[in-house]
């Protein structure tokens, strides 16, 4: 780990300490491996917010803060401690089956968490007089229900006894502190987030030029899954949507198993993943590399608005404005080119919101909109969204003219709200409909 990813781990530490205040203990659990089937497991995948706070990727972990110092008593000794993570012991047969394990003395050194423990001295925490010191245990509930292994026992023992060892705590979720924390980028994550897009515009760079009709759907994917492995990313940010015609008119289509056709649109929504960081682009082409004359009305429409709103992006401005934005340019756009008599129905037709908030997740865990809390609608800097207008005419769409039906178009960049504007970190990607022609050959 370097240096500058240590210190940013650390910072956020720093802050969530502050923000959970003297009077509160919290524990925050990483994931644990979860069985696929007999014994194979899934693809291990740290809980991201443990990770924001860590940087650790092993299983089977939790970190312990506690502004105000918690105890752990060893014997008859007892030490206060402000930060602790508690890991996998280290065993020889595991690693040489599983791979090498941190270990809890190598902790303070690669990590640079002030103390490091084994999982069994979690118990400690959890049963002894500390919890009766705090006011309020912050925990994240959603990993907690699905931790298996070693932790299972230790949490499950820990929620029995609630009952009697802490009849008078408040209990709460962490994942409110940590979502407001995480909807404002540091340094630190725009240069990952950066990587993330980059290495995404490039696979797609590469993928759009090999698109053919009679090419499968599987096919576009493993291009792009490829371009993104060998350029440094391990892992998607989410299942690859590459859908050929009509299936763009799926939201979240990822059989990916059908034949390209000649005429047919193919959208593809996909983005690298890059040190837990997420990307998240979506282009739709030609699949035999020319627009149709209705494919391009509707293309046009969708890049309008897609560009028009992403224009507009600078701290203050309202998220739901540039929502309500897209939606007047759509139905605008449509009216106009008498393609839909009624401006009513354009939800209809788009679908879905205008974008969403990327980080550490593809829809970043951060509280959206206006709430009695705060006013997480309007832009900050540090934020990073995507831009994602659509619209989709699904065969027997009953206000639309029958040569529309069977399109689905939607243009997606991520931006990052920078002071007096915007940057679009995926801006490297054409999406005119000449210069996708251009590149694709016009076959
Ligand atoms: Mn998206």
């Amino acid at each position: 780990m370097t240096k500058e990813q240590k210190e940013f781990h650390r910072s956020r530490r720093v802050r969530y300490a502050e923000l959970l205040g003297k009077d509160s203990l919290s524990i925050i659990f990483g994931n644990t491996a979860r069985n696929k089937s007999y014994d194979g497991s899934y693809d291990f995948k740290q809980s991201k917010n443990f990770y924001y706070l860590t940087g650790f990727t092993e299983p089977n972990a939790a970190l312990v803060i506690a502004p105000s110092g918690f105890e752990i008593n060893s014997g008859k000794k007892s030490k206060i401690f402000h930060e602790a993570l508690f890991v996998q012991k280290k065993d020889q047969m595991m690693e040489t089956w599983n791979g090498k394990r941190l270990g809890y003395s190598n902790v303070k050194r690669v990590l640079g968490i002030d103390h490091g423990f084994v999982n069994e001295e979690l118990t400690k925490i959890l049963s002894s007089r500390n919890i009766y010191n705090f006011r309020r245990l912050y925990l994240n509930f959603a990993e907690m229900i699905t931790l298996g292994s070693e932790m299972k026992g230790i949490i499950s023992g820990f929620l029995n006894s609630l009952n009697v060892i802490a009849p008078n705590i408040e209990i709460a979720d962490a994942s409110f502190l940590l979502g407001v924390m995480r909807s404002v980028k540091t340094k630190y994550e725009i240069d990952e987030m950066k990587k993330a897009c980059d290495i995404s515009v490039n696979a797609y760079k590469d993928t759009m030029k090999k698109i053919r009709p009679g090419m499968y759907e599987y096919e576009v994917q493993a291009n792009l899954e490829y371009q993104y492995m060998v350029n440094g990313s391990s892992d998607n940010a989410y299942s690859p949507i590459v859908a050929g015609g009509e299936d763009a008119c799926i939201l979240h289509y990822d059989s990916n198993n059908k034949k390209l056709r000649n005429g047919d649109l193919l959208l593809i929504d996909s983005g690298a993943e890059y040190e837990y960081y997420c990307s998240d682009i979506t282009r739709t082409y030609p699949v035999n590399g020319k627009f149709s004359k209705e494919q391009k009305e509707i293309y046009d429409i969708v890049l309008k608005a897609n560009k028009e709103c992403i224009k507009k992006i600078k701290p203050g401005i309202k998220f739901s404005s540039l929502r309500d934005l897209s939606e007047k340019i759509l139905a605008d756009g449509l009216y106009k080119a008498g393609i839909l008599k009624n401006k009513k129905l354009i939800r209809k037709y788009s679908l879905h919101g205008l974008g969403h908030h990327i980080g550490l997740d593809t829809h970043d865990a951060v509280s959206y909109g206006k709430t009695v809390y705060e006013d997480n609608d309007t832009l900050r800097a540090g934020n990073v969204l995507t831009i994602e207008p659509g619209l989709y005419f699904p065969s027997g769409s009953k206000d639309i003219a029958k040569k529309y039906w069977g399109i689905g178009v939607r243009i997606e960049d991520d931006i990052l709200v920078k002071r007096g504007g915007f940057e679009n970190l995926t801006e490297g990607l054409v999406k005119e409909t000449g210069e996708i022609e251009e590149i694709m050959g016009g076959r």
